[in-house]
Formats: C-alpha cells, sequence, structure tokens
C-alpha cells in the first residue's frame, strides 16, 4: 500500500489543479504527478478514460473526473469541510462547482485557443510538460500540430463565430461580478474554501495563464488575482459566512451567470434528448447556436447530477427562495 495519493495531471489542465488544490488544502499526502512521456505508462494503468486527472489512492484504487474524486476524498477525510454546514449554502457552493466546469471551461477554452498568441503559449506550455526531454526542434513540430488540432475544436465547448463575442462578454462581466463579491473577502463563501472555490478556480487560473484573459485579469480585476493566487495552495482564515452577508454581490453572480449557464444546460439536454445535432438557446436577447454531439453528452449528465443535489435540499425554504429569486429554480426544479 502506498502511502500517498497520486495525481496524474497537468499545469494546463483546470480539472487537474482543482484537485491539486483540494488535495492541498487538505493536506493529504500526495504526489503531483505530471502526465508526460515519461509517466505515461503509469497514467495508463489508472485511467479508465483518456483524461486528467486521474488519481492513484493509497489503497490502489483508479479515481477520475473531478467531481467524484473530490466527493470520494471528502466522504472519507471530511475535515476540514469545503461544504458550509448551512444547506442553502452548500448546495450554492456545488452549483457555482457545477458553473466552473461547465460554463467557465468555456471561458477557458475559447480564450485559449482563439487568438495566436495565447495558441501559441498554451501549445508551447503543452509539450514542454509533455515531452520535456525531446529536442527543441521536435517540440516546436509537435506544438505546431497541437495548436492546429485545437484551434479547429472549438465546437466542443460552442465556441464559434456566433457565440465567440457572447462567451467573451460573458467572462468580463462575470469577473467584473467575482471582483465585487471578492473585495475584502478571501473565498466565494467567506473565510475558507468551498467546493464552489475549487470548480471555479481551476478554469480562472488557467485563464490567468493565458496571455489575453491573463493581461485582462492582472489589469482590471485585483481581489480576483489575490484569490487566485491564494486558491493555489489555500488554508482556511476565517468561517463561512452567512447568507446575509454573502448575498449583496453573490445574487448577481447567480441571476446573470448561473441562471444563463442553467438555461444553457437545459437547451442542451433537450436538443440531445430530441436526437437534434444543433441547438439554439435565447440567452437575455442573444441567440446562442451550436452544434450537439458528443461532448455534449457530459453537460446533460452533470445537469441531472445538480438537479439531483438540488431535488435533496428542495424542501429547504431559504434555499428555493434565493433559486428562485435568482430565476435559477426553474432550471433546476423540471
Ligand atoms: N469532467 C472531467 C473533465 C476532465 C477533462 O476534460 N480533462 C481534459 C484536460 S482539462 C483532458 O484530459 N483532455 C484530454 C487530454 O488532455 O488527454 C473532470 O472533471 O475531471
Amino acid at each position: 500500500m502506498a502511502d500517498k495519493y497520486r495525481i496524474f495531471g497537468a499545469e494546463v489542465s483546470p480539472y487537474s489543479v482543482k484537485v491539486r488544490s483540494y488535495f492541498r488544502y487538505k493536506n493529504l499526502p500526495h504526489e503531483w504527478i505530471v502526465r508526460d512521456s515519461n509517466t505515461m505508462a503509469e497514467y495508463q494503468k489508472y485511467a479508465k478514460l483518456p483524461i486528467i486527472p486521474a488519481v492513484a489512492t493509497p489503497g490502489d484504487e483508479a479515481l477520475q473526473d473531478s467531481t467524484p474524486i473530490i466527493e470520494t476524498v471528502e466522504a472519507r477525510v471530511p475535515e476540514p469541510s469545503i461544504h458550509p454546514d448551512n444547506s442553502a449554502l452548500r448546495f450554492l457552493s456545488e452549483l457555482i462547482e457545477e458553473f466552473g466546469d461547465e460554463w467557465g471551461n468555456k471561458w477557458m477554452f475559447h480564450y485559449r485557443w482563439a487568438r495566436d498568441a495565447d495558441q501559441v503559449s498554451a501549445a508551447e506550455r503543452i509539450v514542454g510538460a509533455m515531452m520535456p526531454d525531446s529536442p527543441a526542434e521536435e517540440r516546436a513540430k509537435m506544438a505546431e500540430g497541437i495548436r492546429e488540432r485545437m484551434v479547429g475544436r472549438g465546437w466542443v465547448i460552442g465556441s464559434n463565430e456566433q457565440t465567440a463575442a457572447m462567451i467573451e462578454e460573458s467572462f468580463k462581466q462575470g469577473v467584473a461580478l467575482l471582483e465585487k463579491h471578492l473585495a475584502g473577502r478571501k473565498f466565494l463563501f467567506g473565510g475558507r474554501p468551498s467546493l464552489g472555490d475549487f470548480g471555479l478556480w481551476g478554469q480562472v487560473y488557467n485563464a490567468w495563464t493565458d496571455p489575453t484573459p491573463g493581461a485582462m485579469l492582472k489589469a482590471e480585476f485585483p481581489n480576483t488575482c489575490a484569490w487566485i493566487e491564494r486558491m493555489l495552495d489555500p488554508k482556511a482564515e476565517g468561517e463561512f459566512e452567512t447568507w446575509s452577508s454573502l448575498e449583496p454581490t453573490l445574487s448577481p453572480f447567480l441571476e446573470r451567470d448561473v441562471r444563463l449557464f442553467l438555461k444553457w444546460s437545459d437547451a442542451n439536454a433537450k436538443a440531445l434528448a430530441a436526437g437534434d445535432e444543433e441547438m439554439s438557446v435565447d440567452l437575455d436577447g442573444q441567440e446562442w447556436k451550436q452544434s450537439v454531439g458528443g461532448p455534449q453528452k457530459y453537460h446533460a449528465k452533470t445537469l441531472r447530477e445538480i438537479r439531483k443535489k438540488y431535488s435533496a435540499v428542495s424542501s429547504d425554504e431559504e434555499v428555493r427562495k434565493i433559486l428562485a429569486d435568482s430565476g435559477c429554480l426553474e432550471w433546476l426544479s423540471s
């Protein structure tokens, strides 16, 4: 039996760094193993799906998919808890995690592959981590190949001519709301990190490492940048707050960003169920149109999961009111 967890991941993978920050916060003995040409064979022993992160537990069990990884470990090592005691706040944190994983990823992925500077930077970092021992010439060739492949894959996250500006606007407005919320506050729910912080942070941290969104964050959003740096190795610095102190600045984020994401996710699930190849949804007066297929099935699955989590707390008056007031309820209770 190993004495540590092993996390196979990469710095450029938002879900990998999300899990690594969680392990750091929980103070769990772990080794961060960059999945590269040297560690690939070992990674493949644990990875049922060809994705990172993959975690090997001290008992040599294989875990994949960041949300179940965190849920499994949290059930085994509950302290310090990443869930507020209050069930309404706990659900909001889970909802923000879902938002980060499924919509924050559109922000990150779109910016990473939309412009030359970001494409070059990301492709170089991916190759630098994957093939550290290869000659520069080989790495440059590989980086060009990755760049070409990824630039053509915007459809995976629904980035296309019609949605590009909507995604960028969503990032700018979303981060502007976070910036206000993080003024004088260490984490999204108060003095310690929640599940919602880990999920959203993995994406925003990765965007911060990319030239275009990184420059924007550094120029305009100092509170968000401080949170990004704090979340790399987060420590409990206080307690979770109550809804009354969070509400003034967290409500606007739920009302705009999370509500629109849920509306999109509902439309995506309906299009898949109907066997459509395209989906279109009105997001506050702007039409979002994208192809749907294999990659979008995962969003439908996580929508079912978050609805299940909502249904477990739906008798709680406080959570119903918060979700109804922010326009999120109708997408969670269907
Ligand atoms: N839902 C999964 C998503 C994992 C995922 O999409 N990982 C990406 C990197 S961020 C991946 O492994 N892509 C294929 C690859 O890098 O080989 C999770 O939360 O862990």
